[in-house]
Formats: C-alpha cells, structure tokens, sequence
C-alpha cells in the first residue's frame, strides 16, 4: 500500500501527492513546521505541538485556514488512512502559492500538509553508548533576526550546523548564541547534569522551547529533581557529570564527549536513563488516542 500525504483536505497517493512550483514554501521558506510523534496509537503532546504551530504561524502573519480541533480530525485521519499505530506526523503550513515576489500577500490560500510515516528511530546504540558532540561555529539565528522560537521551513541555520558537525565526524552540533553562550544543538535540545541538578539554557538565549525539553523539567520535577534553567558556557558542559540530548524523534540520546572532551566516565549517566526510563513510560500511558 503506497503512503497517504494529506494536502488541503485531500489524501493523496505518495506518488501523487505535489505541490506547486509557485508555493512559497518553497521559494522563500516561508511556512511553518512540526514532528510529532505517536506511539501505539497514542499521539504524544499533540496539543502542545499544534500550539506551537499555530503560534509560529502567527509570529509571521500567517493565518492556518483550519482551527486547532479540525487540524487534530486532520492528523487523526491520516493516521488511520495510513493504518500507523507508531509514526512520525510532518505537519507542515506553508504561505501558499502566489507569483515570483517575496509579498504574502499575493498567497491567498496556505497549504497544509500532514506527512504520517513509520518513525526511523535512531540507532540503539546511541542510548546505549552516547553520543559525541562537537561545537561548530554557525551561530544560532538571533531573535532580532528569525526567532529562534519560529519552526518555519527555512532551517538552514540549523543544516549549516549539522554539516560542520558531520565534516568534523560528530553526530550532533553544539550551537552557541552570539555571545558565545551554549543554546542547543542542530535540531535536538540539551541538559547538563552537575551534581545531581539538571540545567538547561534558558531558552530566551536562543534555544527552541523543545516539547520533549518541557517534558523532561517536568518529569524530574516529579522525582524531586532541582531543575534550572542555566547560562552556561562549554566550561560547564566540559565539566558536567552527565549530559543529554532531547526531541521528539530522538527522545533522551546521552552525551559521553564534547569536543574531545569525555564527559563524566564516559558512559551515560545514571540520571539520564532514569528520566529516559519515565519518558518512555508516559509516551505508553499519554496522549491523544486515535
Ligand atoms: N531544537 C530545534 C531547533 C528543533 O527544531 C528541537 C530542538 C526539539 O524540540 P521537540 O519539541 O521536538 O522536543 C527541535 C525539533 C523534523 C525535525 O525533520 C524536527 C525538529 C528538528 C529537526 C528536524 O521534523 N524539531
């Protein structure tokens, strides 16, 4: 059975499913994105997610023709047309289609977009040995440009990141603000782990409010964890006793080395896989059922 793309209403054949040269999607990357995942027929924080869509879209004036519950009925029903009980849901929005010429105005009408695929999980070994992380020098977008808050479809920022880090052999990118201030990596957030206290950067640095970060301060709350937001410089994330990695598709990946630098025994801690452990249950306990 051929994929299922979800655009404007419709359900399209994979090798059906296209858009015009004309959206501005893809002339200017000017739309808005999410990945959200479910699991055994749960759908993980959608509510949070389509949240955050809806306000990335507003802080660039674009206007989703559909309301929040119409778009939830949206996901739901490629989820079933698909019959995914485990996937990765792509939502994307884009200003629609117009003429050459950067004015939205000539866009009337937004396309939306759902993607619901299997979800390509990360290698396990990955949990189980870490990963290594490595500090390259494209900045995070600074928030008197793009805000760092906007999942809009222009992510170079981020791919310029990701490629220096793959030049360099590492996995993943530590991404420092303008002030040489450590804000997230590529397209995952990061924790520090000092002395049994769990920080993260805040993230009016420049860090995406990530759903999988808001989880986590949350469920080490539950344990009686100390959580903090944290300015915090490669000297802290040298000197941690652990470190992690988190997203929606990545869930909670260990850090065991930073710029040749090993990060507490080099092997993931003890507190990393117990917040992993919690994650992984609420995933199986929470969410919308479809
Ligand atoms: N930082 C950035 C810049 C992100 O885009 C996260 C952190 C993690 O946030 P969540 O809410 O997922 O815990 C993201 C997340 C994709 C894709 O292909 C999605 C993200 C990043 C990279 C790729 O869907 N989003």
């Amino acid at each position: 059975m051929s994929l299922k793309i979800y655009i404007n209403g419709k359900l399209l054949d994979k090798n059906e499913a296209r858009i015009s040269v004309f959206d501005h999607g893809l002339l200017y990357g000017d739309g808005v994105f999410e990945g959200i995942r479910s699991y055994d027929g749960l759908i993980f924080k959608l509510t949070e997610h389509l949240i955050r869509l809806y306000e990335s879209a507003k802080s660039i004036g674009l206007s989703i023709p559909i309301s929040l519950p119409e778009l939830t009925q949206a996901i739901i029903r490629t989820l079933k047309a698909n019959q995914l009980k485990d996937a990765y849901i792509r939502l994307i929005v884009t200003r629609g289609v117009g003429d050459l010429g950067l004015d939205p105005a000539k866009c009337p009408n937004p396309t939306i977009i759902i993607i619901a695929d299997k979800i390509a999980l990360y290698p396990e070994e990955y949990y189980k040995n870490g990963l290594e992380l490595i500090t390259v020098s494209t900045r995070r977008n600074i928030q008197e440009a793009v805000s760092p808050q906007i999942k809009s479809l222009n992510y170079l920022n981020n791919i310029l990141a990701k490629i220096e880090a793959t030049n360099s052999g590492a996995m993943e990118a530590i991404m420092l603000n303008r002030d040489g201030y450590i804000v997230e990596c590529s397209g995952v957030n990061i924790f520090v782990i000092k002395k049994e206290q769990i920080l993260t950067p805040p993230c009016f640095l420049g860090a995406l409010k990530g759903i999988t970060r808001d989880t986590i301060i949350e469920l080490a709350r539950k344990e009686e964890m100390e959580v903090r937001e944290e300015i915090m410089t490669r000297h802290d994330l040298f000197n941690s006793d652990e470190s992690f990695l988190t997203g929606t598709a990545a869930e909670i990946i260990p850090v065991v080395k930073v710029d040749g630098r090993t990060i507490g025994n080099g092997k993931p801690g003890k507190i990393t896989a117990r917040l992993l452990k919690r994650f992984r249950e609420l995933t199986k306990t929470e969410g919308v059922r479809y």
